[in-house]
């Protein structure tokens, strides 16, 4: 036996982080910033099983004079700790050249951590359940796609409105589809 199988199953927590991203850049455009994003968490040693949600247009939540934003999660076990599971998620941002150009704007790519596991996390870097996340379409819509049966905050994500809301969202392509475009 590997000793990856060896692996006890407890010390993988299944975890979900939320992505956009409304900015192309020299680096490619948001599709592609998705895109490469999720493959290099599929690349990543300490993540496994990762399954990702159809992508989607999204109307901007913020500035409206900014461009509509592309949206997906993805799902995953991982053996990181949330702070280092932070960290690679940062690197990500990193990675696709992402500036603060001003509060709630536009970016080439953001990556938040939305739960991990059943655990409550408040330290000054990290907040999970990611605040807001029951009441933004763009998260729920996607997560319900892949997670039909989580509970969020002890609540079937079903029971949230917003993920049965389809206004000012649209699913641009499956994740089979996403390489072709
Ligand atoms: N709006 C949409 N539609 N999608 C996002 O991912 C998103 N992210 C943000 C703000 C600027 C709040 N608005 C967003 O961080």
């Amino acid at each position: 036996m590997s000793a990856e199988s060896q692996t006890p199953n407890q010390n993988w927590t299944q975890c979900y982080l939320g992505l956009g991203s409304n900015l192309a850049n020299e680096l490619g455009t948001p599709i592609e910033h998705l895109t490469r994003g999720i493959a290099k968490l599929k690349a990543n040693s300490q993540i496994r099983n990762l399954v990702a949600s159809s992508f989607y247009g999204s109307i901007p939540m913020g500035p409206q004079d900014q461009p509509d934003f592309v949206n997906a999660v993805v799902g995953f076990e991982t053996n990181l700790t949330p702070i280092a599971l932070l960290d690679v998620c940062q690197a990500l941002e990193t990675d696709a050249r992402r500036e603060r150009l001003r509060h709630w704007g536009e970016r080439s790519l953001d990556v938040d951590v939305l739960l991990f596991g059943d655990q409550e996390i408040h330290e000054p870097r990290l907040i999970v359940p990611h605040l807001g996340i029951t009441e933004r379409n763009f998260v729920l819509v996607p997560l319900i796609e892949i997670a039909p049966n989580l509970i969020i905050n002890g609540t079937p994500i079903s029971s949230y409105p917003e993920s049965q809301n389809l206004s000012g969202i649209h699913r641009i392509c499956d994740a089979d589809q996403r390489g072709k475009l």
